[in-house]
């Protein structure tokens, strides 16, 4: 069975489709990235050509750019739209109180952005990203190329104090290089196994030197999609 018709796939497509329907003409729509969000990047643009859908779209990512302008979606700047009034975009787990954790794509410093400046997010996700507690999937973290190995070593030393069960550290590689994002800054993925406190590692690893942001989206997201592999979508 490909990747592209996959039981876990056809769930993203649902949720993501379903997510689309919240969209009406006028608005400014953050476009997310990934998988979960190209599916609901491909059924906005069917939107906009098949039933004169008029949006303008913000991406959070050059591959989700990409794909936008392809399918005819009018793009613009966070810049230029100055707020949104919804963003949908994929995450890697979220939790019963909508936490996130985001930047398995490497888009998690746009996403962020463009979530922080819309009046609403909704996350599209397939049903194996619901967690009871986060941190089994690694939480990504972006940093400066300047001085990484001394802002790995001041996580590692905030790491164990935290309230986290796993606690390595590694740099993003991609093609056998270090992963660069579109910012030109490095990944750290802390495989951290349970993160006990969210709110409070979120808060520590901004303050370190270094640290440009972290993949915890906290009180940003106010809907999730949920897709099942059966089809069935819910929402919460
Ligand atoms: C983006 O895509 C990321 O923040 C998250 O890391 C990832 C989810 O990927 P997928 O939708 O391909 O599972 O939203």
């Amino acid at each position: 069975m490909s990747a592209s018709n996959s039981p876990i796939d056809l769930a993203k497509l649902v949720a993501a489709r379903r997510a689309v329907d919240f969209v009406e003409s006028g608005m400014r729509v953050g476009l997310g990235t990934g998988s979960t969000a190209a599916h609901m990047v491909r059924e906005l643009g069917r939107r906009v050509r098949e039933e004169g859908l008029e949006i303008v779209g913000v991406p959070t990512s050059t591959a989700t750019a990409r794909l936008a302008e392809e399918l005819g979606i009018p793009l613009t700047t966070l810049n230029e739209a100055g707020s949104l009034d919804v963003t949908i975009d994929g995450a890697d787990e979220f939790d019963d109180t909508l936490t996130l954790i985001k930047g398995g794509g490497g888009a998690l410093l746009q996403e962020k952005i463009v979530a922080a400046a819309s009046e609403r997010m909704i996350v599209i996700a397939d049903a194996g990203k619901h967690v009871g507690t986060l941190g089994a999937f690694p939480l990504p973290v972006e940093v400066l190329e300047f001085g990484m190995q001394s802002t790995r070593r001041h996580i590692a030393a905030l790491l164990d104090e935290a309230d986290v069960s796993g606690r390595e550290a590694v740099f993003r590689e991609r093609d056998g290089a270090r992963f660069v994002t579109d910012e030109g800054n490095h990944i750290l993925d802390l495989h951290l196994g349970r993160i006990g406190d969210a709110r409070r590692l979120a808060t520590a690893l901004n303050t370190v030197p270094g640290v440009v942001e972290n993949g915890l989206f906290i009180d940003l997201c106010d809907t999730v999609i949920i897709g099942h592999s059966d089809g069935r979508v819910e929402i919460g």
